[in-house]
């Protein structure tokens, strides 16, 4: 409610001034509801090919400057045969690979590529740190906190599944990569 006339200009100013603040935070806030509803209905929309025995929830990505990360989730296969996920790609990462991480020679856990991700039939199979992940290698921009990239997947039988993953700032997934893109790890004496 706006009660200040324009007639006394310099008692009111400060409160005037408070009030169009008050009022464009009002109108940020009912923007912004409005973008996030515009939002959802568009991810709720399931576009054709989708893969529809495979779903993919919890979805997430660890934030990254530059170099490589991570993204994770619980794949869920709602069909009485097993599904495998052959391959993802995204565009933010000039790369992506379907990762493992295992416990080397040494007993550092390092992480690398494997040909799939096979989900058993009517069960799932969970994407997590220290575990299997999709590897998104030589990113084309920082991903910020907060900012949504969206990752396709493709499985065996040719169908996609297109997964919306958050940003979030994680200090762990530092795995050792032990793939193409990075020079050989020299040979350590053993134990
Ligand atoms: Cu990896």
């Amino acid at each position: 409610v706006c009660l200040t006339p324009p007639s006394r200009p310099r008692g009111m100013r400060s409160r005037a001034l408070l009030s169009s603040f008050a009022l464009s935070l009002a109108a940020v806030a009912l923007a912004g509801c409005t973008d996030d509803g515009a939002t959802s209905d568009a991810t709720a929309t399931s576009p054709s090919h989708e893969a529809a025995a495979l779903t993919i929830t919890d979805v997430w990505v660890k934030a990254a400057d530059t170099g490589m990360t991570g993204a994770f989730g619980i794949l869920h296969n709602d069909s009485e045969t097993p599904v495998t996920v052959v391959s993802a790609s995204s565009d933010v990462a000039n790369l992506v690979e379907l990762h493992e991480t295992v416990a080397d020679a040494t007993g550092e856990m390092v992480m690398r590529p494997v040909t799939g991700f096979e989900v058993p039939a009517g069960g799932e199979l969970e994407l997590a740190p220290g575990g299997d992940h999709i590897m998104l290698m030589g990113l084309v921009d920082p991903i910020e906190p907060g900012e949504e990239i969206t990752i396709v997947l493709t499985t065996n039988d040719g169908s996609t599944l297109t997964a919306t993953a958050a940003a979030r700032t994680f200090v762990g997934a530092n795995e050792t990569y032990h793939g193409e893109a990075t020079m050989p790890a020299p040979t350590t004496e053993a134990p």
